[in-house]
């Protein structure tokens, strides 16, 4: 899933929009291949990747220190000192987006909902 699971046209859609591809329900993967899952994604030009539970809120803190990074990086997108900025969650149906969303607000807001 990792190599296969992706729509290619997200990658035209995209373009050069900084994005970060993130691998949810880390825990139903067998990890053992994990170094070898980034490196052929890595290969593919992709090398912002994360494996999440969203569940247990596992690797989400460390998805809006990414997405700044990637911003902050961007010249194209980066707009000086306006730290805000609208982000795209995008993925087939049941990957867990909702979940993320509801993660990252528990993460940061300290509300959301339970998974
Ligand atoms: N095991 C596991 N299940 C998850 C995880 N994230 C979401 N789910 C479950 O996957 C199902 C679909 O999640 P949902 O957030 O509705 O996906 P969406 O359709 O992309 O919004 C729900 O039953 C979630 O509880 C995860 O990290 N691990
Ligand atoms: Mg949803």
């Amino acid at each position: 899933i990792p190599l296969s699971g992706r729509n290619p046209l997200f990658q035209e859609t995209l373009g050069l929009k900084p994005h970060l591809l993130v691998l949810n329900k880390m825990d139903l993967a067998d990890l053992t291949e994990q170094q070898k899952i980034m490196q052929r994604l890595e290969g593919e030009g992709l090398k912002n990747v994360i494996f999440t539970n969203c569940l247990k809120d596992e690797n989400v803190k460390q998805i809006i220190p990414m997405v700044t990074e990637l911003m902050g990086s961007s010249p194209r997108y980066h707009r000086g000192e306006n730290l805000e900025y609208c982000i795209m969650v995008i993925g087939v149906p049941n990957v867990g987006k909702s979940s993320l969303i509801n993660s990252l607000r528990r993460q940061h807001l300290r509300k959301g909902t339970g998974a």
